[in-house]
């Protein structure tokens, strides 16, 4: 099944957290409604990464929500996620859909109008696009411009989230623009209170789709 919802993407960051706390983040976020979820890891070993997505995977299924395996098509098919977000040196979106068939959700990074295009015709399901703001998970990426960003918005049919530094406070930036939803890491991982941030964003995500033009 690939039907999902992109209104408040939460993407997970295990660093600062021992694995019980981690988890009990997670559950908090999905108990203050995000609509969908991606575990990204970096540093973990294939096998780390793949009984960590199982615990984090019994989670979600508990709340209906679809998991998302950021970079690794193995792993997703090992644990049986709902699906992988792969990145523009990560395996090609044509050739994951091609081993991963037609029911599993695929999400790619885009940071202009032709890698959007190129991942839409390859069969990718949504796209992320950022970063809107400079950010303190660690990654390496650019800054997206909102033009960009509502650019990628009008180019291609599939949903497109925006990503990067996004938290209750800064997101009128995007008012009008056509995005699907918000994806955020640090404002839900790091909050005081995983649960209550989830339930304001989710508001504010769901306000902000209902201000596109
Ligand atoms: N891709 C672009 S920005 C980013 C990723 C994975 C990280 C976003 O993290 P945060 O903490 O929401 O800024
Ligand atoms: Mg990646």
């Amino acid at each position: 099944m690939r039907t999902f919802d992109p209104t408040l993407y939460f993407i997970t960051d295990s660093s600062r957290y021992d694995e019980t706390e981690f988890l009990y983040r997670v559950e908090e976020a999905l108990c203050g409604g995000v609509t969908l979820m991606q575990l990204r890891e970096k540093e973990k070993s294939t096998r780390d990464y793949i009984a960590l997505a199982e615990k984090v995977h019994a989670l979600a299924m508990r709340y209906h929500v679809p998991l998302i395996i950021d970079d690794r098509v193995d792993v997703a098919m090992a644990m049986g996620a709902e699906g992988v977000h792969l990145g523009q040196s990560d395996m090609q979106i044509a050739t994951a859909r091609r081993i991963l068939g037609e029911d599993i959700i695929i999400g790619a990074t885009a940071k202009t109008v032709p890698q959007a295009q190129e991942a839409f015709e390859g069969g990718a399901d949504y796209l992320g696009v950022g970063a809107i703001y400079p950010t303190t998970t660690k990654v390496k990426t650019i800054l997206t411009s909102t033009e960009t960003l509502s650019d990628i918005c009008r180019a291609v049919p599939i949903p497109v989230n925006a990503i990067g530094g996004l938290n209750k406070t800064n997101t009128d930036v995007l008012r009008g623009i056509r995005i699907a939803g918000i994806c955020v890491v640090s404002a839900i991982m790091k909050a005081d209170d995983p649960k209550s941030e989830a339930e304001t964003l989710l508001s504010i995500s769901k306000e902000l789709l209902a201000s596109r033009v």
